[in-house]
């Protein structure tokens, strides 16, 4: 038997800003463009969605909704740095861990790193740590699939921590609205009703074959679901094998000290994104491309792992030197790869 733990940021966006506005806190705080454009609402806090107020309702509805609402613009590179934060958390415990989003993952902790018989106790350490470390609360369920974790999250929030527990599994299924089921949409919500069917019981009365000829090649799924079967793997995200930045310039470019500026500015890039992942490569790329279109691309392997702007600027005008420019230059891209292999770093394949 698995043991899943599903975690989801509470009002991530929002709950951010409204910890490091103090003025927003208690607030409706709603993540969006401005409410006179045509930008949707990213989230809003609990206080908002009192009002009505959630994703990707249109900002200008919001605004109806709730004028005396504080409208804020995303801050994207913040909840970047929160997700890493916790997904860093999670990474104290298994290597199984599959982000859906900035704020949300599956951890498999069958077999963790701390060898903690209980997922619960797992999801309660996480939760402080998160708050500790974060200043934000998230909801964790617990379960033995993916499918009822995830739904157990949701189901205390803000701040819960959710139980579902195998033996009660089937009657709780029995008795969820079909609506409920992950993955199935307004759409199949209504056809199904149109059917007669509106909870768990119903789907679980039907055969194999029913089920797919309503719902398609999920069918199956969901007839597994529904008698308590839930195989799904948590599938980590590959490590990412190399990371980087170019630039295609305005007007192509020939002059060495002009290309050296811009190499500058990719290496700033380049080290800045190592930095957010985490990451320190061995191998540095530099690529560029011709006004005729022709690309190039030379490698050089490193005696040490580099991260540093200076470090990367450093090798990366070394590898230019070695280049005869005869061509205007369109584009110029530096990249790291083979990174050091550290197995406790999170999986980081967000961006
Ligand atoms: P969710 O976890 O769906 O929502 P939430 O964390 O804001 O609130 P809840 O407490 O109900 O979990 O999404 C996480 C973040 O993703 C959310 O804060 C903002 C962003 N997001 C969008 O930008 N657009 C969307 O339509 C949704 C659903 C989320
Ligand atoms: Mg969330």
């Amino acid at each position: 038997m698995q043991k899943i733990i599903h975690i989801d940021m509470d009002a991530f966006y929002a709950s951010v800003e409204q910890r490091d506005n103090p003025s927003y806190r208690g607030k409706p705080v709603v993540v969006s463009g401005p409410p006179n454009s045509r930008s949707v609402v990213c989230t809003a806090s609990y206080e908002a969605r009192k009002f009505g107020i959630h994703s990707a309702m249109p900002a200008s509805q919001a605004y109806k909704l709730c004028p005396q609402a504080i409208f804020v613009f995303p801050r994207f590179s913040v909840y970047k740095e929160v997700s890493l934060q916790i997904q860093s958390i999670f990474s104290e415990y298994t290597e199984l861990i599959e982000p859906l989003s900035l704020d949300e993952a599956y951890l498999d902790v069958t077999y963790n790193k701390k060898k903690i018989e209980s997922a619960m106790a797992i999801a309660k350490e996480i939760k402080i740590k998160i708050f500790n470390t974060t200043k934000l609360t998230a909801s964790a369920g617990v379960a033995n699939g993916k499918f009822l974790a995830k739904i157990a999250s949701g189901m205390n929030k803000p701040n819960g921590l959710t139980l579902i527990h195998p033996r009660e599994a089937e009657t709780f299924l029995e008795t969820l609205p079909i609506g409920k089921f992950h993955g199935i949409g307004k759409v199949t919500e209504s056809k199904l009703k149109e059917k007669g069917i509106h909870f768990g019981k119903d789907l679980k009365a039907k055969t194999e074959g029913e089920l797919i000829q309503l719902l398609g090649k999920n069918g199956s799924y969901y007839f597994q679901i529904v008698h308590g079967v839930d195989n799904s793997k948590v599938i980590p995200n590959r490590k990412r094998k190399s990371l980087g930045s170019e630039e295609t310039f305005s007007v192509d470019i020939s002059e060495i000290r002009l290309l050296e500026e811009k190499l500058k500015e990719v290496a700033q890039d380049t080290s800045r994104r190592a930095k957010l992942s985490n990451l320190k490569g061995k191998t540095i790329t530099l690529k560029l491309k011709f006004s005729d279109f022709e690309q190039i691309t030379r490698s050089k392997s490193l005696p040490i792992f580099i991260q540093s702007e200076e470090e990367v600027y450093h090798f990366g005008q070394e590898i230019l030197r070695t280049i005869e420019i005869s061509k205007k230059v369109r584009l110029i891209g530096l990249s790291l790869s083979s990174f050091e292999d550290d197995s406790s770093q999170p999986m980081l394949q967000l961006f």
